[in-house]
């Protein structure tokens, strides 16, 4: 008789977001007036006129990107200065008012094509505060806002995740007014209605912002997600711009009541835009590295910012660091000594080969490694056939059936016993941890509390 699967613990994620767990990590680009006054935060009062990128190449930028292992691309198509890269037919002050290209320029159009050129996915930020705008804190500010964001769902292809940041409300520029306009964050912007629209027209598309509904932000921009890192989150107390929420959003909640991931958002540089003074302050490859660890490595997608320059490209150094990165990456994970290990388990559901700990090594996401519903504690045993140097164990669980796991050790065996080398707590869609370099040729995941029954998909072994 065929053993029952084990039952999911919700919540569960959307088809949408397993797709977005899947695509990791993707590069974001700040890039508009700013990038030509040194401000992070324009007023709003900037002249079109400055934004002229001398040898503007969006070629350039994917193929970094590319070469770089990112998945994927969000441009800022509007910052808080209100400033449009793409000529938005419901303001002047865009794209179409600067010298760039003779006012014929679309930097999104640029963008969204050369990523589809080399199979980056495309993705929108589109700041909800906007400090050009007359219309801001007033009742057709968001008509406006919704209009361009129908423009930008229209007319550039297939967009991954649309990205709804919380900063808002403050002073501005606002048509001259020049004064500081205050909104309530948690009304202003009626959200659920914003999100229909992307729903109805990129339905495939991630809803980013502190509160979801698909993915939420870390709680930091240094870097790293919690640990513990909850997938859940119990949203109806969340709001975009929320504040004391950090905490929260960085770990989760193991009873949230939604399944709302964390995407790290982070920059290579001080700033999120360009600004040559920061140019010896680029992140170092082991930097970036860390931040893989502190991100990937916790269950979280990282959404890493590189600011293309005055001249509209990434600066050479942005681009080394990336390589530097890249080859920091590859050669951490080079080969898998789990690939063609033996693994065995102290306890497989039913005794069902459909459950057994080998599936854990298999190459198959679909297939895991679940112990019986009473068995909460239970351990892998991975035999590497011979002595190897071990620095990194990598976990996943099956998170289509919930995320379970919240707390597991790993061990080797060393001069006839098992020795601890890390302890670990939640797991989530991934968890890369890394150990000591010790060499042994077998090695024991200890899963100690869990939610529900363990149900693990892959192991691998660096
Ligand atoms: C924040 C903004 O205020 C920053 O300028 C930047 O865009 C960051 C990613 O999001 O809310």
């Amino acid at each position: 008789m065929a053993v029952a699967p084990p039952q999911a613990v919700l919540p569960v994620p959307s088809e949408r977001q397993l797709a977005w767990h899947e695509r990791e990590q993707y590069a974001f680009i700040h890039f508009t007036t700013n990038t030509f006054t040194g401000k992070e935060w324009g007023y709003g009062d900037e002249q079109p006129a400055i934004f002229n990128p001398t040898s503007f190449d969006a070629e350039q930028w994917a193929k970094a990107i590319k070469e770089a292992g990112l998945k994927g691309l969000i441009l800022t198509c509007k910052h808080h200065d209100g400033f449009c890269l793409w000529p938005s037919k419901y303001t002047e002050h865009s794209v179409k008012n600067s010298p760039f290209m003779g006012g014929k320029g679309d930097v999104v159009k640029a963008a969204s094509e050369a990523c589809r050129r080399h199979g980056l996915a495309f993705g929108v930020y589109l700041s909800p505060w906007d400090r050009n705008s007359a219309l801001y804190a007033s009742p057709e500010y968001i008509a406006y806002y919704r209009s361009q964001l129908r423009e930008l769902l229209t007319g550039y292809g297939e967009i991954f995740e649309v990205w709804f940041d919380g900063a808002n409300g403050g002073d501005g520029f606002y048509g001259g007014a020049r004064e500081a306009r205050k909104i309530d964050r948690k009304t202003y912007y009626d959200w659920p209605k914003t999100h229909a629209i992307v729903r109805e027209l990129a339905p495939q598309a991630a809803i980013f912002s502190d509160a979801g509904p698909d993915v939420r932000w870390c709680g930091n921009e240094s870097g790293f997600a919690g640990d513990p890192c909850w997938n859940m989150i119990s949203a109806d107390s969340l709001y975009p711009g929320k504040p004391h929420a950090e905490t929260l959003l960085n770990h989760g909640d193991e009873n949230g009541s939604s399944w709302i991931p964390v995407e790290v958002d982070v920059s290579i540089r001080p700033g999120w835009f360009y600004h040559e003074n920061e140019d010896d302050k680029v992140r170092t490859p082991e930097n970036l590295f860390k931040l893989y660890m502190s991100s990937v490595g916790r269950g979280a997608n990282l959404l890493l910012n590189i600011p293309p320059d005055q001249r509209g490209l990434l600066h050479d150094n942005d681009i080394q660091a990336l390589k530097g990165w890249k080859k920091l990456l590859d050669e951490a994970f080079a080969l898998n000594l789990a690939a063609k290990a033996k693994v065995t388990a102290d306890s497989y559901r039913g005794k069902s080969k459909a459950y057994a700990a080998a599936n854990v090594t298999d190459g198959d996401k679909e297939t895991c490694w679940a112990t019986d519903d009473d068995v909460l504690k239970a351990c892998l045993e991975i035999d590497l056939g011979k002595p190897q140097k071990i620095s990194y164990v990598l976990i996943q669980e099956y998170i289509k059936l919930g995320q379970r796991v919240k707390a597991f050790g790993i061990e080797v065996w060393k001069e006839g016993c098992w020795t601890s080398v890390a302890k670990g707590t939640t797991i989530g869609y991934k968890r890369i941890v890394e150990v000591t370099p010790v060499e042994a040729q077998k090695i024991r995941l200890s899963f100690v509390e869990a939610k529900a029954c363990p149900v693990i998909s892959n192991v691998e072994v660096y």
